[in-house]
Order: C-alpha cells, then sequence, then structure tokens
C-alpha cells in the first residue's frame, strides 16, 4: 500500500515505558497571532464534578424525550428531563419486553426451501417471495379475535352523554400513545371523540368534503347523527363527501368512533403536520375550507383490543420517576449537564436567592438509578416524588415510612416488572402514601430508585423480582450517598479512563450543546468531534455491561410502548454496528454481551436450522429479540437473510485479534464460528449458470428483494471460512474439516466489477448508479470486512468507491456512519469529514443528532452514534490489513490532536500525537509480544515486541 523508506528496527531493544504517561497534557501552541489551547479530552484532566471538555448542557429543561439526557449501568436506564417544579426521569429495565417464550419456527418450513431456491435460479422472484410469505416465515404470537371484539364494541351503540368525556386536541400525529394524557400511553382499543362547529353561510349550499387526515385503524364518522363514513386502514385517507344541504349554520355535531389494534392510535393527520383537519368544498383543497377545531372531547369505550399476531416482541418503558417541587417554577441561573467523564446529570438553578443542585447517575454496583437533591440553605429541600407507569396493569403502593413500590404486568405478556423507590433524607419530614413519598424541610434528599423482572434466560421467566428490588435496596442501606457517588464513579472510571482524544482549537464548551450541533458543519469546533467519540463510549458504558443484555436499537433506553422496529436488535447492519467502538476503542469487556447473546443465537438457531433448512449448523435472520427469535419474520423481501451469524462471528474474530486471547478463541469463539460455517457448508448452492457456490435464498439487506447469491452473503461467508481455518490451525484441531472449508471457500462467487465499474451488489450485472439505498451491504468486505483493501485488490477498492459514490452521501444516522467508516477506509479524508459533519447536524429530515445527541435514524436509533464514534477512530488508525497504519484519513478539520489508548489488532495499545496535520509522537504498547508493523505516510517500521513493553518512535518511525 505504501512505499517503504524506513525499517531499521527489527533488534529489539526492550523499552518499558508508562505508555499513559503522554496522553493527558496541556499545550499551549502558537498558531497565527493568538494562543490555543490543546486540551486533552480525556478523563483524568477533566475529573471532578465538572466535566469541562467532557459535557453536554443545557440552558433549560427538555421538553422532547430527545433533548433529555440518557444515564445507565447496562441495566437500567433513564432519561433526565431536568425541569424545575416538576421533573420527569422516564427509566427503562433491559428485560422488560413484550411476549414470552414460544416456538418461533415453522414446522414443516424445511420442504419449501428448495422450491424456493428453484424458483429463485428461474428467475421467479415474485413466485418464490410468494411461497415464502405463506410457507416459510416464521410463526407469529397468537391472534385475538378481531370480529368479535369489533361485534362488541359497536353492540354498544353510539352514547348520547358526553358530559363526563375527556378533552384531547386533534389531531395527534404520533398517535393517542403520545398525546402526554396518562391512560392513553399504550391504548390499543375503541376510542370516542367529538366536536361542534359553525359553518359560514358561503359552505352551506354546496357539497363538502370532509377531511379527517389519516386515522388509526377504523372510524366510524358520524355528522349530525348519520353516519357518513366508515373506513379500515391505518394508511387510507379519510375524505367524506358531505351532501349539500346536511349542515346547519352553527353546533353541527361531528361524532367519531376510531378503533385502533396496535402501535399509533386516532387521528394521525398527515406527514406535513400544517395540514389541518378541514371541511373544503368538493375539488378544493383545506386553504378554500374550514379547519375543524382542534378541541375534541373523548371517551375511552374498550381498551382490550383482540392481540395483534407479532413476529417479535417489543422493548417497553418501565415508567417515570416525577419530581414535584413546590415553588420552583420560576428560576434563575438554570443549567442542566451530562458530565460523561464521570457520568454524572446534574441539574441547577436559584430560587429566591437559595441554590438547588441535583445529580443523577445509574450505579452499576449499587444496582440503582440515583437521584439527589440539595441546596445551599438547610432545611430548604422540599419534594414530593412519585412513580406513574404507561403499562395498564400496574399499581403503586406504600411499602414503609420510606418506600414507595410499583409493581407491574406487560399486557398479554409473561414479564412483570417490580420496582422500590426509596428516600433517605437528612433532615426535615418524611411521609409515604400509596401514591407518592414527600418529605418537607429537608437539607437535602436522596432517592434510591431499584427495578427488576421475572426474566432470567429466554426460556425461563421463574425470577422474583420483588426479590431481587429487596436485596438492591437492602444492600446499599447505611452506605452514605458520598460513598455511593464515589464507587459508581470509580466502577464508571475503570472503563471510561482507558482512552482519551483531543483535538485541540478552542472548546466551544461555553455555547449549549444543542448550539454546537447546529454550528459543527463551520469546522470549528473540533472538540465537539472528540466528545461525540467519547460520548459513544459513554453510551456503550452505560448501555452494555458483562452480564446485561447486548445495546438494543435504542441501547436502553426507549420511552415508548411501540418503539420503532420494536427497539430490538437488528443483525443486518445494527446491532453490529453498536459493538464497532468496542475492541478499537478500549472497551474490550463491554463486548461480552454480544457473545452471551450470540450464544443464545447458537441454541436458538440450531433448531431454526433444522426446521428451516433441514441442515446442521445455526441460524439467526434478520431481526432478534429477548426471546432469541431466529426464525425469518416480516416479508420475504427482507425477512429471509442467511448473513447474520457470519456478521456475529465477525465480531467473535474481531476480539481474539484484538486481544490474542487464546482461551476466548478455543472455549467461546472457535465452537460458535464452527458450528455458522457448518451451517453455510451445507446451505451454499451450486449456481447453475457459473458453477460458484452461492447463498440462497437470501437478499442484500433490504434491497432488491429476495434473490440467490447477494455479494454481501459471499463476503460474509468467504470471511468467516477464513477465521475458522484459521483458528483451527492456532489450535490445532479439525484439520481435515478445515482442509474441506478452505476448498469450499475457493468456490463461493467472488466480487465483480460491473459495467460502470462498480463492485456488484449482486450476481447479475443490475446495479442502478441513481440507487441511494441505505445499505451498503455489498461493501461489508471494505468495511467492517477486511476482504477487499488496498493493499491485496486496489481494483476492487476502486470499485467500491464507484459504487459508494453512486449512493451518495445523505441517508439514516447509521447509514451515515457507516459511510463515514468506509470513506476512511478508502483513505478519503475530506469526505469522512464531510459525512461526519453530517451526522453531527441537527435532526431534520434525514440523519443527524437530536439536541442531546443521540443519533436520528430518524427516529431516535443509537447504532449512529456508535458507529460515528468508530468512524472518528477508523480516520486515525487502521489495523485490519498487514500491520498497522497510523493517521491513515486524517480529517482537514483536525491540524492537531492527541490521542491514547487507540486498540489495533495484535493486542496493540497505541497513543499518538499530531501537529499541523504531521505526526510528532507515537508510542506503541504491546500486550501480547509479538512482530509490529507500522506505517506512517511513507514510512514504516517493523520489530518484535515483548509482552508489556511500549515501544517510541518519532515522526519518521524511528525507534527512540
Ligand atoms: C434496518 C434498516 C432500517 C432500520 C431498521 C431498524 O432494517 O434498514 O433503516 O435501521 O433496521
Amino acid at each position: 500500500m505504501r512505499s517503504s523508506r524506513s525499517s531499521n528496527a527489527t533488534a529489539l531493544i526492550v523499552l518499558r515505558l508508562n505508555h499513559n504517561t503522554m496522553g493527558l497534557q496541556l499545550l499551549k501552541r502558537l498558531q497565527g497571532s493568538r494562543w490555543l489551547i490543546i486540551m486533552a479530552v480525556c478523563g483524568a484532566c477533566a475529573g471532578g464534578s465538572s466535566g469541562g471538555a467532557l459535557e453536554l448542557w443545557y440552558d433549560r429543561p427538555a421538553v422532547e424525550w430527545n433533548e433529555a439526557l440518557p444515564i445507565g449501568n447496562g441495566r437500567l436506564g433513564a432519561m433526565v428531563f431536568g425541569g424545575t417544579a416538576h421533573e420527569r426521569i422516564q427509566f427503562n429495565e433491559e428485560t422488560l419486553w413484550t411476549g414470552e417464550p414460544r416456538e418461533y419456527n415453522r414446522p414443516g418450513a424445511a420442504t419449501v426451501v428448495g422450491q424456493l431456491r428453484q424458483l429463485l435460479a428461474e428467475g421467479r422472484q415474485a413466485e418464490a417471495e410468494r411461497l415464502a410469505g405463506e410457507r416459510f416465515m416464521g410463526l407469529r404470537s397468537p391472534a385475538g379475535d378481531r370480529n368479535a371484539w369489533r361485534s362488541k364494541v359497536l353492540a354498544a351503540g353510539t352514547p348520547d352523554n358526553d358530559d363526563f368525556w375527556q378533552v384531547m386536541e386533534l389531531p395527534t400525529h404520533g398517535g393517542w400513545e403520545v398525546a402526554g394524557i396518562p391512560g392513553l400511553e399504550g391504548l390499543d382499543g375503541a376510542v370516542w371523540f367529538r366536536t361542534a362547529f359553525d359553518v359560514p353561510d358561503s359552505l352551506l349550499e354546496q357539497p363538502l368534503v370532509l377531511d379527517l387526515g389519516k386515522i388509526r385503524d377504523e372510524d366510524f364518522t358520524y355528522l349530525n347523527g348519520r353516519l357518513i363514513g366508515n373506513t379500515d386502514g391505518a394508511g387510507k385517507d379519510r375524505r367524506y363527501l358531505v351532501p349539500a344541504g346536511s349542515l346547519k349554520a352553527s353546533n353541527n355535531q361531528l361524532t367519531v368512533l376510531v378503533l385502533n389494534y396496535y402501535d399509533k392510535g386516532g387521528f394521525v393527520g398527515y406527514k406535513d403536520t400544517t395540514v389541518p383537519l378541514a371541511l373544503y368544498p368538493a375539488g378544493k383543497s383545506h386553504e378554500a375550507g374550514l379547519p375543524l377545531p382542534e378541541r375534541w372531547h373523548y371517551f375511552v369505550q374498550n381498551d382490550d383490543a383482540p392481540a395483534e399476531p407479532r413476529y417479535q416482541a417489543d422493548y417497553q418503558p418501565f415508567a417515570d420517576l416525577l419530581l414535584q417541587l413546590p415553588g420552583h417554577d420560576s428560576v434563575a441561573s438554570y443549567r442542566r449537564m451530562l458530565d460523561i467523564a464521570n457520568a454524572v446529570a446534574t441539574t441547577s438553578y436559584m430560587v429566591n436567592g437559595v441554590t438547588f443542585t441535583r445529580e443523577y447517575f445509574a450505579s452499576y454496583p449499587a444496582n440503582v438509578l440515583v437521584a439527589h437533591i440539595r441546596a445551599d440553605q438547610r432545611g430548604a429541600v422540599s419534594v414530593r416524588a412519585s412513580l406513574r407507569s404507561p403499562h395498564k396493569n400496574s399499581r403503586m403502593r406504600r411499602v414503609d415510612g420510606r418506600t414507595l413500590g410499583l409493581t407491574l404486568q406487560v399486557k398479554r405478556g409473561a414479564l412483570r416488572g417490580e420496582s422500590l423507590l426509596r428516600v433517605v433524607p437528612r433532615g426535615g419530614d418524611v411521609s409515604v402514601t400509596d401514591t407518592s413519598i414527600t418529605v418537607a424541610g429537608a437539607d437535602e434528599v436522596t432517592l434510591y430508585l431499584a427495578a427488576a423482572t421475572n426474566f432470567k434466560r429466554y426460556d425461563d421467566t421463574s425470577g422474583r423480582p420483588d426479590e431481587a428490588v429487596n436485596h438492591t435496596l437492602a444492600a446499599l442501606e447505611g452506605q452514605p450517598y458520598h460513598r455511593v457517588k464515589q464507587d459508581h464513579i470509580a466502577d464508571y472510571r475503570s472503563f471510561f479512563d482507558t482512552f482519551s482524544i483531543g483535538f485541540g482549537g478552542d472548546t466551544l464548551n461555553h455555547l449549549p450543546t444543542d448550539q454546537r450541533i447546529a454550528r459543527f458543519a463551520d469546522g470549528k469546533d473540533p472538540q465537539l468531534l472528540a466528545l461525540y467519540a467519547q460520548y459513544g463510549r459513554y453510551l456503550l458504558i452505560s448501555s452494555s455491561r458483562p452480564g446485561t443484555q447486548p445495546a438494543n436499537l435504542q441501547g436502553l433506553w426507549n420511552g415508548l410502548m411501540t418503539p420503532p422496529w420494536g427497539s430490538k436488535y437488528t443483525t443486518n447492519i445494527n446491532l453490529e454496528m453498536n459493538y464497532w467502538p468496542a475492541e478499537v476503542m478500549g472497551l474490550s469487556a463491554l463486548h461480552e454481551p454480544l457473545f452471551d447473546m450470540v450464544d443464545e443465537l447458537r441454541e436458538r438457531g440450531r433448531e431454526t436450522a433444522r426446521i428451516h433448512y433441514g441442515t446442521p449448523g445455526w441460524v439467526v435472520h434478520h431481526n432478534t429479540d429477548l426471546w432469541r427469535g431466529t426464525a425469518p419474520i416480516n416479508h420475504p423481501n427482507h425477512g429471509i437473510w442467511l448473513g447474520a451469524p457470519a456478521w456475529l462471528c465477525h465480531h467473535l474474530w474481531e476480539h481474539y485479534l484484538f486481544t490474542l486471547d487464546e482461551d476466548f478463541l478455543r472455549d467461546r469463539a472457535y465452537p460458535v464460528m464452527k458450528e455458522a460455517a457448518l451451517f453455510y457448508q451445507h446451505n451454499l448452492q451450486e449456481d447453475t449458470e457459473t458453477g460458484y457456490l452461492i447463498s440462497s435464498p437470501s437478499n442484500s439487506p433490504e434491497h432488491g428483494g429476495l434473490v440467490a447469491g447477494p455479494a454481501m452473503d459471499h463476503q460474509l461467508i468467504r470471511a468467516l471460512f477464513g477465521y475458522v481455518v484459521a483458528a483451527s490451525a492456532r489450535l490445532g484441531i479439525d484439520e481435515d474439516w478445515a482442509a474441506d472449508i478452505r476448498a469450499l471457500a475457493a468456490r463461493i462467487a467472488p466480487d465483480r466489477i460491473g459495467r460502470f465499474g462498480q463492485l456488484q451488489e449482486w450476481l447479475d450485472d443490475v446495479d442502478d448508479p441513481e440507487n441511494k439505498h441505505r445499505h451498503m451491504s455489498h461493501l461489508w468486505a471494505v468495511h467492517p470486512g477486511a476482504g477487499i483493501n488496498g493493499a491485496n485488490d486496489p481494483a476492487l477498492m476502486e470499485a467500491a468507491r464507484i459504487s459508494l459514490n453512486h449512493r451518495g452521501d445523505e441517508g439514516t444516522g447509521w447509514s451515515l456512519a457507516w459511510k463515514i467508516n468506509l470513506w476512511a477506509r478508502l483513505l478519503d479524508a475530506s469526505r469522512t469529514e464531510k459525512l461526519l459533519k453530517m451526522l453531527i447536524s441537527p435532526a431534520a429530515r434525514g440523519g443527524g443528532s437530536y439536541p442531546n445527541l443521540l443519533d436520528a435514524h430518524p427516529p431516535f436509533q443509537i447504532d449512529g452514534n456508535f458507529g460515528g464514534a468508530a468512524g472518528i477512530v477508523e480516520a486515525l488508525l487502521q489495523s485490519h490489513t498487514e500491520g498497522i497504519d497510523v493517521l491513515p484519513a486524517l480529517l482537514p478539520m483536525l491540524p492537531f490532536g492527541q490521542v491514547s489508548g487507540i486498540r489495533a489488532r495484535g493486542g496493540f495499545v497505541i497513543d499518538l500525537k499530531w501537529e499541523k496535520h504531521r505526526l510528532t509522537e507515537l508510542r506503541v504498547l504491546s500486550i501480547k509480544g509479538g512482530p509490529l508493523r507500522i506505517r506512517y505516510s511513507a514510512y514504516l517500521a517493523e520489530l518484535a515486541t515483548e509482552p508489556g513493553s511500549s515501544y517510541r518512535f518519532d515522526s519518521k518511525l524511528q525507534r527512540l
């Protein structure tokens, strides 16, 4: 890849240096006419209670969820809104999901897989998809009796008296679930709506259209007591003809019964939220008519809609911790912030000259969410704390004189939750009722919140959450707040402080973070990029700890009963992207939850391989959930995809490459990889046209429908075969089998270059250069794979570049993040920077960042945070080819910088520093010993290393 000018370093000189001495200093650099402070954005220098460069902060409370600040300990997550008189802390426990252990595989599916392959080989895609839809997809959960329920609801007739109805403003664009009305959060059922309106004379004598936008799912619409429309279907317009003369000048009654079975309910209006519900002359639009009143009365007739059949389960919110602080409506000097060096969120402000400070954190050692309120005047803290769950089956109770309890049961699911809220005041009076804890006149107040469910494993829900939360609080007994906080910080920093990063330049941290996001594209705030990188690490430490569930589509933060894509685990990019930072950013241990999940997918997926394919091995398709569903779901055009086992195994292999942990390879990774390889060994098909081995039936994720032979699958399977062959050699086992696998690998359809010079996404040369699809599946071998790289195949690398250019720059959050990593691998620093600026820009229609710096798909999806953080590092160091490349794609906006603790494959820890875009210092710590090959610009150093030794180099890679 690069010419090597200097390679004088094969002699072994053992230098024992503390590899951490360099990363943590303040430097002053004269640039132009002013002093520029280069500050390492690192845990150690930030320290203390104020995170300095390592904080997100705002000058007002959050209104929207996407403004609130996330805290988490891998098991419990919370979003802190930072309200003053009314505070909301929305929280999650990672095992609270809908559903139950059940059979997901479809008996007899394997009898059609041969036909599917045959149809695809003959190019009969539509027939293959139809057959798969009928006989190959996994089983859904049982459906309730919709007809019986509907008849029951309708039999009750139209209610006359609306005296006791409540009031709601329509339309509720996100569904009535998000109208902020207690009781409607998770409602699927039958709701009556009524409003009254007057009509000007000009509209009275002509035919009109009553336009109610979209209604989910079915409506019965009555005007002045007469049924004028009934439509079933969430996607359908509700435009009903109102014949001339059917309206009065005043007090027309519009009454609508809405039946909603699943997800969003009610009047969801139009995508363009400025378009009102309206009445207008036929043939015209709403501008020519009368907007309907926004204020409607409503009444929930039935909140028990029949069960909707579901392929997989949804991650659920648990409850809100609500605080009321009387008299705190009007405050001064307001500030809320999240200090990611210590994982503590703080809200502070003044009321009548008294400063109030609240701290929030999620302690892993104590397994609780903690809220601490203090004032700078004695006896000034008075607060009422309560819990509110969106689950209909939930109940609060007084447990004892300092504890409030909440019990909940997920609708029609196997899981129930228990939560205890305990108050520990200093001074003041405490009283507890069945709905709240009240503290009056305390010096300070600490609240500890424990939560648990009965989930034990995907096939075991026999846990005792009541015992668990009691035990958790008992263990805290007698511990002073400062100790709990100290232990939390020490625990958190044992992960966080393994890596530091700083890009110099002015830090614009005097601006609220949302304003920094808005200005980031001007390139003058490189420190925000460092903050973004560290925020990715913060989010991983907060959502994925050994022994917990892996980070899901939203990490572990979800406020919705029907979250986007179930907030589950999508394996065709999203789940894996969540773990891109783990190894390279010094959080290798946090990869563990993914490996645990893979072990379970192997167990469940073995059955799916047998029942759906009639073969040994294990398989999971494009999605999984808490119950470890492995059968294909949704539509066959995207739900039948065979690449997931190989991609997940890639993470096991990567963990090995970064750590060189032979025990892990032998005991953990190899058996799983081998069994995945076995699946492919038995399922690769010989392509009748070319004779190559291909993957079928499958798809190029979510693009182009069900096909035989998507390039991505072949890249993945080839990579996996390479891993098991290499592992078997290293471990000295399975020699004969590995030889068979090697031979098979050589027969897999190779990557091809198509008519536009592009890398082909499919076997046939059918790529459309205009197609902007968000997935870059066929570039997998460029990143995160390594099969295509500049060193081994510049022609394919060039084809990948052409394909990536065809896809364009726009995309969802994770799509931008993938492009960032791909452009870094293609060594295009400017393009990498451009995409990073798009990712760190205010979320609008495409991908970007919300005010709380969480990634917008939109909506919120956490993968872009993780992929973006990893991409920043990918521009600074790469180690996927033979050797390590230093500053391979240094961004133009980063003339200065230093990083310490980047991990490289081969078991190396790297610290580096650069000035004016040139490397100035480099230190490599070798964990395991072994050969080191490192490149920078035109320079190359090669040497043998000793375990535990550090090696320093100058800007020309000469040993120091
Ligand atoms: C994949 C993507 C979507 C979304 C979903 C959760 O299906 O194609 O964009 O990220 O996962």
